[in-house]
Formats: structure tokens, C-alpha cells, sequence
């Protein structure tokens, strides 16, 4: 057995089944052992960005890792911006970035480059595989790295000739490593601000709190107390019909402010104190106001729903009548615009369905529209990095197959990683792309006027995607998805209806 075949076998047999690949020489043997061994669910991505954001999204929908197959530094560092939003979700992944054999390294062939370097901003373990007889337990060392809650990314850099060699070894996994629990104080505070009632009082989750239990639990808190839930921004938050709702903080500063205007006491449950995506100048950098008192109820690397749990208990918080998130809107008629697509979404969206939102501009009213459709989990790139929807799409359709995925994806973020729809294809993935064609970085044309520049004609086209206009059926059969275009709400609710009861990809480029 060669270093390679140790180390899928040793994959496999710590749970790591679906591998999102982009290869070159320097893998060729750990693609000859993914030839051999049965097991290994391949994806190959035609870009790294959409490998890593489709890891991403795999693990986000599967619960557990994927591996990805990245060519050397240059391949790592074009996944980068992928993994840095992974990275903002805590998904946990294993990357394996082929290198230079040991021998050949000192040589400084092209490839050469600081692969270390280069991985050890986005993930949380990072280690070049020295010896072929380790090369197995250094797999499953990665595994266990990238589920310590609540996950992270682990890189194994494998110079070739520890792949090639004979004397791999396979390895037994590593048991799964204790999740800490919150300190007892720290439930005690945050039951302790409860008591005193809700009003005025913010409970933030995050993590393993964003569950279906976790959801539970919060809602009794929330019933019993007044206070008011919000999510972090999350890999993952569950939604829809008989789920609790829970508010996002705005993106736009002054309606963050305005959002946690009330705040008197933010308590945490695996979440960050929010924080402004940018700073802007004579605006604040914190959405909750500055006398506000942040408490802690479980770190990020503890237990939250167990906090939760506890939490909830120690209020003596009883069952609460469930949810009422209003009725579904009807679909959209009349004029296209934000909320007759969001009420069309709403309208049709089906049981199960896995939103991946990368609309930027478009989507900002989808939240009300949403809540009332049937059960469904929103994903949305993280990190802040764009680029990331079409990969999440894909890479969720991978992990939880037999869901329908309907990636909202705005034009300028999708030409980023646009090669993510011939893996759609190619996988027959149940994926409806709702291109957002507005021909514009339209976020930015705000955001120059947030900073206070002045709208010059250089800039603007900066900020312009026509000239020549993108036509998105033609990039989208020319990768093998079907594809129609409309610019009106009906012509969008029969697309979507239409897509939805079909199987494989399909994308509507909605002119708006
Ligand atoms: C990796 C990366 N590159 C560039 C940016 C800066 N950026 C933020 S939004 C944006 C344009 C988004 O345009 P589009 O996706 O068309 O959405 P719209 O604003 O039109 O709704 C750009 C370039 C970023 N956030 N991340």
C-alpha cells in the first residue's frame, strides 16, 4: 500500500466520504488511489474557489467534512477566499494540497511556494505530511482537527513522494474531542440579566444552538422572559413554519444601529458581538449602543446548545405554545420587484428547501417574506468574500441530496465562480439559480456614497457590469444548465414553479 491509498482508506474510516477535487501532478497518486478504492464520492471543480466553497457547503448540509484535492500553493491560494468564509462559519474540512516531493523542494521547481503560509490564515491545523508510514494517522489526525467544535479547517500538505512511496499504513480514527461546557457563572449571569426581565435584552446564538433543539429552547427562554433572539451570522440557520424566528443584524450600519437600538444587555451564545462590516467615517463601528453590557453564556468553542439547555432550566422556562410566523404570502404579481420576488420565493419554495443567498442588494426584504414558507435552512457566504453562493449551492446539493436548493445569486459575485454550474451539471444537482441580473456591483454604488466620494465617471463604470452585458443563458448552456430568461413576476413565479418540479440544475436569469 502506497502513502496515497493509506491515506483514502484512512479518510473513509474516520467518516470522510465525499472528496471536492481540482488535481494536478502532484496528486496523481492520490487520484490513482481514489480509482481503486471504492467508497469516495469524487466532485471535481473546474476553479479551487468553487472546490473550497463547495467543501464548504457540503459540510454546512452534511454535518461532517469533506476533503478537497488542491494543487500545490497556487491551488490553495485560488481556494483561499472560499476557505476564508468557511473559516467565518467554523465548517470543519480537510484539505489535502498536493506539493513538491521532499527531494525535489530544494530545487525550487515553479510550483514551489509557501503552502504552509498560505494555509495557515484560513485554517485552524495545518501540518506537510513528513513520512509515508504517517501519512495515514496524519488523515485522521486532520479529522479529529476539523471537528473540534465548532469546526475548523485542517490542511495536510502532501509532497509527493509520501504519497508514491510504499509502506502507507491506514489509521483507526481518532475519537471525536470533548466539547467544553460554559462554566456555571456563566449561565448564572445570563439567567440572573433574564430574571430582571426581557425587555431590552438581546440573546445571540450561534453554532450548535442554531438547531431545530436549539431553536426549542430559545423560544421557551424567549416566551417566558420577553427577550428578543437574534442569529449571528451562521453557517447555517434553520427557518420556516413552526420554527422560531430569529432577526439577523442589517448589513447597511444605520440600520444596524437602528436594529439594537434597544439593547441594554447582549448575551452571547457562541456568538460575536456584532460588529460593522466596515467602519465609515462619523459612523459607529458597534450595531448595539455603547452602554449596552455584553455577557457571555457559552464561548464559541463550548457547548452552546448545552448552555442553552441549561439556561433554560435554570429560568425554569416551561414549553411554549409553538411559533406563529404568519401565513405564506401569495405569489408576486404586478411590477417585478424586491417583494414580489421575495413573496414568489416565499410562495413556492418547497418543504426542505435550501436557500443559498448570495443576493446582496436584491434580497435585503426576503426575511418576512421567508418565515412563513414551509421548513427550509439559509445558507450565505459567511466571510463576507463573494464568490461563495454558487459554490455553497453546489456543494449543498452534494451533502443533502433529494432537497431542492435555490441558490438567489447577484451577477457580479456569481462571475467569480461562475464554473461552479458545470458541476451542477455534470452531478445532475436539484439546484435553481435565480440569477439577479442587474448588470451592476450595485452594493458599491451605496457604499461610494457611504464613504462620501464623489460618483466620477471612472468610477461608476467601476462599478458597471454592462458594456458588454453578461447573457447568462448562453454561460449557462454553454456549461451544460438549462436556462430561461424574464424580466416580470409572472414570468418568474411560472420559471421558478417550473424549475422546482424538475429534476437537475436550471437557472433563471431574472432581469431586474
Ligand atoms: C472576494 C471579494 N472581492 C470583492 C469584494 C467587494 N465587493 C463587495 S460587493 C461587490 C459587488 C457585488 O455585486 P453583485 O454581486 O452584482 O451584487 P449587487 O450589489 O449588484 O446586488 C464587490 C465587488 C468582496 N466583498 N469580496
Amino acid at each position: 500500500m502506497n502513502g496515497a491509498e493509506s491515506l483514502v482508506h484512512s479518510l473513509l474510516a474516520s467518516g470522510v466520504d465525499t472528496c471536492f477535487c481540482n488535481p494536478g501532478t502532484s496528486e496523481m497518486h492520490f487520484v490513482a488511489a481514489l480509482d481503486r478504492i471504492p467508497g469516495m464520492h469524487c466532485v471535481l471543480g473546474l476553479f479551487e474557489g468553487v472546490v473550497t466553497g463547495a467543501a464548504d457547503g457540503y459540510a454546512r448540509m452534511a454535518g461532517k467534512p469533506a476533503a478537497t484535492l488542491l494543487h500545490c500553493g497556487p491551488g490553495l491560494a485560488n481556494g483561499l477566499a472560499n476557505l476564508h468564509n468557511a473559516r467565518r462559519a467554523s465548517t470543519p474540512m480537510v484539505n489535502i494540497v498536493g506539493d513538491q516531493a521532499t527531494y525535489h523542494r530544494p530545487n525550487d521547481p515553479p510550483l514551489t511556494a509557501d503552502a504552509e503560509g498560505w494555509a495557515r490564515g484560513v485554517s485552524g491545523w495545518v501540518r506537510t505530511a513528513e513520512d509515508v508510514a504517517t501519512v495515514g494517522a496524519d488523515a485522521a489526525a486532520a479529522v479529529q482537527a476539523a471537528t473540534i467544535a465548532p469546526g475548523q479547517i485542517a490542511t495536510l500538505i502532501l509532497p509527493s513522494d509520501t504519497s508514491w512511496n510504499p509502506g502507507g499504513v491506514v489509521a483507526e480514527p481518532l475519537p471525536r474531542l470533548p466539547t467544553p461546557l460554559a462554566a456555571p457563572n456563566q449561565v448564572d449571569d445570563a439567567a440572573a440579566v433574564l430574571r430582571r426581565g426581557g425587555a431590552g435584552v438581546v440573546l445571540m446564538l450561534a453554532h450548535n444552538a442554531l438547531t431545530d433543539a436549539g431553536l426549542d429552547l430559545a423560544h421557551r427562554i424567549a416566551t417566558a422572559t420577553g427577550c428578543q433572539l437574534f442569529a449571528d451570522t451562521a453557517g447555517r440557520i434553520p427557518r420556516g413554519a413552526g420554527r422560531t424566528p430569529l432577526q439577523r443584524v442589517p448589513y447597511v450600519v444605520d440600520a444596524a444601529v437602528a436594529a439594537m437600538a434597544g439593547t441594554r444587555h447582549l448575551i452571547l451564545c457562541g456568538a460575536r458581538k456584532p460588529v460593522t462590516f466596515f467602519a465609515y467615517p462619523g459612523k459607529p463601528t458597534t450595531s448595539i449602543p455603547h452602554a449596552a453590557e455584553v455577557h457571555v453564556l457559552a464561548r464559541r468553542e463550548q457547548d452552546c446548545l448545552e448552555a442553552l439547555a441549561r439556561l433554560a432550566d435554570t429560568l425554569g422556562a416551561p414549553q411554549a405554545p409553538p411559533p406563529d410566523n404568519g401565513a405564506r404570502p401569495d405569489i408576486g404579481r404586478g411590477p417585478l420587484t424586491p417583494e414580489s420576488f421575495a413573496a414568489t420565493l416565499g410562495a413556492l419554495m418547497p418543504e426542505g428547501a435550501i436557500i443559498a443567498d448570495e443576493s446582496i442588494t436584491y434580497g435585503r426584504g426576503l426575511g418576512p417574506y421567508t418565515q412563513g414558507a414551509p421548513r427550509h435552512d439559509w445558507l450565505v457566504p459567511t466571510g463576507g468574500a463573494i464568490g461563495g453562493g454558487m459554490p455553497l449551492a453546489t456543494g449543498a446539493a452534494v451533502g443533502a441530496p433529494g432537497r431542492r436548493v435555490i441558490n438567489l445569486q447577484a451577477d457580479g459575485s456569481a462571475m467569480y465562480t461562475v464554473q461552479s454550474l458545470w458541476t451542477q451539471a455534470r452531478e445532475q444537482l436539484d439546484v435553481t439559480t435565480v440569477l439577479l441580473s442587474n448588470r451592476k456591483y450595485q452594493i458599491l454604488l451605496g457604499e461610494l456614497a457611504n464613504v462620501g466620494a464623489n460618483p466620477g465617471r471612472t468610477a461608476l463604470e467601476m462599478m458597471d457590469l454592462g458594456n458588454p452585458d453578461l447573457d447568462w443563458r448562453k454561460l449557462a448552456e454553454g456549461m451544460g444548465v438549462e436556462a430561461a430568461r424574464t424580466d416580470t413576476a409572472d414570468g418568474f413565479a411560472d420559471l421558478l414553479a417550473a424549475s422546482l418540479a424538475r429534476k437537475g440544475p436550471f437557472l433563471i436569469e431574472l432581469l431586474i
